[in-house]
């Protein structure tokens, strides 16, 4: 693994998550997220999937500041979100990460998922990157190697699986914007 990667890749999720650019995190940089999100796929706030990404967000920011010391409502600095998911990275591994973002993965799957099978489809992956702010040019290459066993469909272990490689500065393919 490419750990200056890693971090780079940590650095720039800071940037993403800091809605409001103000240089720390707090609540309502992960409700404009959501609502960013929300939008962008055209989703009525009000809806359960909606809810739903709200609650992932919620409980992100909540895990997160936990993780990093910050009393509940507090803003988390880049120094301490750097720390905060390095650790989960890099010592806590697989399970501290899953149990960060799998919240976030299964809400984007509820939004997107037209047809309510429980995966994200070539069509439903475009709608996915739209949402999260990354250019669908590159869909079908992506959808390949997300899609690992090949079956045409991308199940909730697999784009978390993903988003964690993306994490770790093995793989070049971006799942949450
Ligand atoms: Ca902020
Ligand atoms: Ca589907
Ligand atoms: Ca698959």
């Amino acid at each position: 693994m490419s750990t200056s990667v890693a971090n780079e890749r940590l650095a720039k999720r800071f940037d993403k998550w800091d809605t409001d650019g103000n240089g720390v995190l707090d609540a309502g940089d992960f409700e404009s997220e959501a609502e960013r999100i929300a939008q962008n796929l055209g989703k009525n706030a009000d809806s359960p999937e909606v809810q739903e990404l709200n609650n992932a967000f919620r409980g992100l920011y909540e895990y997160l500041a936990q993780k990093a010391g910050v009393e509940a409502g507090g803003a988390i600095s880049r120094q301490q979100f750097l720390d905060a998911t390095g650790d989960m990275l890099f010592k806590e591994g697989e399970a501290s990460f899953n149990r960060a973002l799998s919240p976030i993965v299964k809400a984007l799957i509820r939004l997107c998922d037209d047809d309510h099978d429980g995966q994200i489809n070539a069509r439903e992956f475009q709608a996915w990157l739209s949402a999260v702010g990354v250019p669908v040019s590159q869909a079908g290459e992506s959808f390949q190697k997300v899609d690992k066993n090949d079956d045409g469909q991308l199940s909730e272990d697999e784009l978390l699986q993903v988003v964690r490689e993306f994490h770790f500065g093995q793989l070049e393919v971006e799942l949450l914007g």
